[in-house]
């Protein structure tokens, strides 16, 4: 708990057997965390069996690998129906750290930010903490063009930490986005759709082989998923075309986007 908001901590996994543990572990050492929820993508590892095996933790098994977004949809889905009133999303595999729980909670709990993002271009710590050059530089290119048509300004769109408040999460048509990667983008894009207000915070980040596994090929497609998603948003701003995800109506609570 922290104050009296309950706080679950959502995983999405996928071969994170070596990282889970220590992942997990720092995670429930703040003491703010009432249930870790692990979605196991269908492993080829043992992840699913270290998980079971983990205190405070529930595990859900996808019988086949469906992707990175429809992982997020379990995730989200499973921590609403467990009485979540923040969620924070962390990749289990260890590049994030733990130790910014209880600021990114808080931040939601205050009632400022209904979304949080843990960013590791903010402070600048992202290519010294191993970020490969090539990734570094499609990130920044990548914001750039989102910030641009989306209107935003935030500091990175690409971040594997998320916090994000019941209300917030509940609103969002999160069924309507993708089951791959391209579903971080497509959060955020419906995040700024809603006008929801998105606060970030510096955080620094470890590339090592276990953390990082996606290639050449795969963010290429991601990058492109990313800039039809900021078109699409940028159309719809300007009355053309509908889109499940940017819906006319917006009888959001949070106001209208500028
Ligand atoms: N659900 C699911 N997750 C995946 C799959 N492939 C990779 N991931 C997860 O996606 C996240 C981001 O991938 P990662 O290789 O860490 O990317 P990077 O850290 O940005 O270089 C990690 O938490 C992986 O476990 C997959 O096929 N299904
Ligand atoms: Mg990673």
């Amino acid at each position: 708990m922290f104050q009296d908001k309950r706080v679950v901590v959502v995983m999405p996994a996928y071969n994170a057997a070596s990282t889970l543990l220590a992942t997990h572990r720092e995670v429930l050492g703040w003491g703010i965390v009432d249930l870790v929820i692990v979605v196991d993508d269908s492993s080829g590892d043992e992840t699913v069996a270290i998980a079971r095996e983990l205190p405070q933790t529930l595990v859900h098994v996808h019988e086949r690998n469906r992707g990175y977004g429809a992982n997020q949809k379990s995730c989200f889905r499973l921590a609403l129906e467990e009485g979540a009133d923040i969620v924070v999303m962390v990749h289990p595999d260890y590049q994030y750290t733990p130790k910014l729980l209880p600021a990114m909670v808080g931040l939601v709990a205050s009632g400022l930010y209904p979304c949080i993002l843990g960013s590791r271009i903010l402070g600048g710590g992202a290519l010294r903490g191993g970020m490969p050059l090539w990734k570094y530089v499609a990130n920044r290119g990548l914001t750039f063009v989102q910030n641009l048509l989306m209107g935003a300004k935030l500091s990175e769109f690409h971040t594997g930490y998320r916090a994000f408040s019941r209300q917030l999460l509940e609103e969002l048509p999160l069924e309507a986005n993708s089951d791959d990667f391209v579903f971080d983008a497509q959060v955020l894009a419906e995040v700024l759709w809603a006008g929801a207000p998105i606060g970030e915070v510096s955080c620094p980040t470890k590339y090592f082989p276990e953390a990082s596994s996606i290639g050449l090929g795969r963010s290429l497609r991601y990058g492109l998923g990313c800039l039809w998603t900021a078109f699409e948003y940028r159309s719809r701003r300007a009355g053309l075309g509908s889109s499940e995800r940017f819906p006319d109506s917006r009888s959001l609570s949070w106001g209208s986007p500028e």
